[in-house]
């Protein structure tokens, strides 16, 4: 039986990368280690800072929760963690009940936004009135949150769960489509506007999908397996990560060398033209006069409900921003 390179337990994965085998225990340093080093390498997180994490219940945002939480107190951060319940049926209750077990097990105070209680319709019920895709609802408004949560909370960044196979797939997509604007947003840190847009990370930026995976496995948090039932798995991104890891497979190391030149080459692409407006209705970032939010909303509600959004989410925030550690 293979053992631990680092103590010589019972080994449970092995790193083809680095050649070495790791125990449970030491599995989850492994990753949590490569989260910290993104971290310092690219200045993701200061002292004294307050991040917003964005938790969806899959086990990448329990990775992102469950790798910040242990790096919080040695870095210095404060840490509260942020969920959007899409009112996708069995699907959005399971994700919603997984992101609360996860934020208790960690102690990160969380809070819970409802579309439905919310704004009055949820994903598949705006999708239908709006006759849209339900993900092209469901993005325009997890975006719009995400951003307006870290905003009134005041923080200094709004963490997302995006991976190593996922940001070089989307990188490949947009190279493919040549979307070069796109393949410039995909560094380990975009910067925020301040008052309209909240500056992105991505800690999770080396972190393989195989490897978020078996750290939530390794020890032991809460996460959901299912997909969403609207996710598509035939989409060109996906068949783009089944290619890379074929390719990761033959020459092991291959997505964190891509990803390394990445993080140098993101800001040479060239940046977007339009220029970057306030939405007349909420005051957030926007490309057109009113922002996606405010217009669908309108659509759906017959008013624009971004600023009404903003406030309350300023009160749901500073509550958990006075609890966060
Ligand atoms: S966009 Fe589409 Fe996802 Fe929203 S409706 Fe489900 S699959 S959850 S990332
Ligand atoms: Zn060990
Ligand atoms: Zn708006």
């Amino acid at each position: 039986m293979a053992r631990c390179s680092v103590c010589g337990a019972p080994a449970i994965a092995w790193v083809p990368y680095q050649r070495r085998y790791y125990c449970a225990r030491h599995y989850a340093e492994f990753v949590e280690s490569k989260v910290e080093r993104t971290i310092r390498r690219y200045k993701l997180v200061g002292e004294g800072d307050l991040v917003v994490a964005a938790v969806s219940g899959g086990k990448d945002s329990s990775t992102l929760l469950g790798t910040l939480a242990s790096l919080r107190e040695r870095l210095g951060f404060r840490l509260v963690a942020f969920h959007v319940d899409l009112g996708i049926g069995e699907y959005s209750e399971k994700s919603r009940r997984q992101a609360e077990r996860l934020a208790e097990a960690l102690r990160v105070p969380l809070v819970v936004f409802s579309l439905e209680e919310e704004i009055g319709y949820s994903v598949p019920e705006a999708a239908a009135r709006l006759r849209r895709p339900p993900c092209s609802v469901c993005g325009a408004f997890k975006r719009y949150l995400y951003n307006a949560a870290a905003i009134e909370a005041g923080a200094s960044a709004l963490a997302t769960g995006h991976n190593a196979d996922d940001i070089t797939a989307y990188a490949l997509k947009n190279f493919l489509v040549q979307d070069l604007e796109a393949i410039g947003k995909l560094a380990p840190s975009t910067p925020g506007i301040p008052g309209l847009a909240a500056r992105r990370i991505r800690p999770l930026y080396t972190v393989y999908e195989k490897e978020s995976f078996l750290y939530v496995l390794a020890r032991g948090l809460p996460y959901l397996h299912e997909e969403c039932p609207h996710a598509n798995l035939s989409s060109l991104e996906f068949r783009l990560k089944e290619a890379v890891n074929r390719l990761e497979a033959e020459r092991p190391g291959f997505k964190l060398n891509f990803l390394a030149r990445l993080a140098k080459r993101a800001g040479d692409y060239p940046q977007p033209r339009e220029p970057v407006r306030s939405c007349a209705s909420c005051g957030l970032i926007s490309s057109r006069e009113e922002c996606t939010f405010c217009r669908l909303t309108r659509r759906l509600a017959g008013e624009p409900l971004g600023r009404r959004v903003r406030e309350r989410l300023r009160s749901m925030m500073a509550e958990a921003a006075r609890e966060a550690k």
